[in-house]
């Protein structure tokens, strides 16, 4: 069975993430699939790709794989992460990348929506950044993925509290371009998505990149760099990482204690 379902409609190629069983986690086999249908799409010169869920989702991704995060000692998130490939292939895929989303996201599957260049949703959706709930150490550019997609006020309450922010409540805060009934959604985002295939690619392909390399234009010193690289290790060294990687996979509420 595919992880990723693929189809072309004209110029749109829409990739569904089709592990329901295992509620579309971010795998490094999913990953995989997703990066070969953006470069599949590529091959084809589509001009738009549609990033989604089978209808009626519930949950459209439960983000990284927790069974994939090293129980300690090792960067969770280093730049070979499939996750963090993920990313950076969704921000260099020269065709806009648009987040069709039923349902409740989470994590890692959380910023892959923000790193999107567009977001519509049904009002079922959900988005919530989950690694205070594990005791990860998120990343700077995962970091820097959810304030270029909202503000520094609402990027500290999703990342401090954990908690699900509603789809209406996203657009309002504009991290969410549309929010559409369930059951005009395929249609919305695949005419929005003509709009766009329509338009010349070119001109398109290289305002994205303008905008990709506009927005992650932040000056950070080798001092603060290795500051963020002592911190996150601390926390990935950490009892409540590991706390936070056990009571997932137990199934139960983790303790916290600081260290
Ligand atoms: O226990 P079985 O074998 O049946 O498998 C269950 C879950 O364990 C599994 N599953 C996952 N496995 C690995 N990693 C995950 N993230 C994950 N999420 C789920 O899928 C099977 C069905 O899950 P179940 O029974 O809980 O489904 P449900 O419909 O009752 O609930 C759906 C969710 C998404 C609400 C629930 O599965 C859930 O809360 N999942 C965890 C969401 C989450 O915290 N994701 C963050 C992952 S860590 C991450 O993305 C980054 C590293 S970070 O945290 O830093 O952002």
């Amino acid at each position: 069975m595919s992880l990723v379902k693929t189809e072309v409609r004209g110029a749109v190629g829409i990739a569904t993430l089709n592990h329901p069983e295992r509620r579309n986690v971010l795998s490094q086999p999913m990953v995989q699939a997703i990066v070969a249908a953006l470069h599949d799409f590529a091959r084809q010169r589509l001009r738009v790709v549609v990033l989604r869920a089978p209808a009626g989702s519930t949950v459209w991704s439960a983000g990284h794989d927790v069974h994939e995060l090293p129980e300690s000692g090792r960067d969770p998130l280093g730049w070979d992460d499939p996750l963090r490939h993920l990313i950076r292939e969704i921000e260099v895929c020269t065709a806009p990348v648009m987040a069709m989303v039923e349902g409740s996201v989470w994590g890692g599957a959380c910023e892959t929506v923000l790193a999107c260049d567009l977001v519509v949703a049904a009002p079922s959706a959900t988005f919530a950044l989950t690694p205070a709930r594990l005791g990860v150490p998120y990343n700077i550019s995962g970091m820097l993925t959810l304030l270029n997609a909202s503000n520094i006020r609402i990027a500290k309450e999703m990342a401090f509290t954990a908690k699900p922010i509603s789809a209406e409540r996203a657009e309002r805060l504009g991290i969410v371009n549309h929010v559409v009934p369930t059951d005009t959604l395929e249609a919305f985002c695949l005419a929005m998505a003509g709009d766009i295939a329509a338009n010349a690619p070119l001109s398109v392909a290289v305002m994205k990149e303008q905008l990709r390399i506009l927005a992650g234009a932040h000056p950070m010193t080798p001092q603060g760099f290795e500051r963020v690289a002592g911190l996150r290790r601390l926390v990935y060294d950490s009892a409540d990482y590991r706390e936070g990687i056990r009571a997932f996979k137990e199934k139960r509420e983790p303790v916290f204690r600081g260290e």
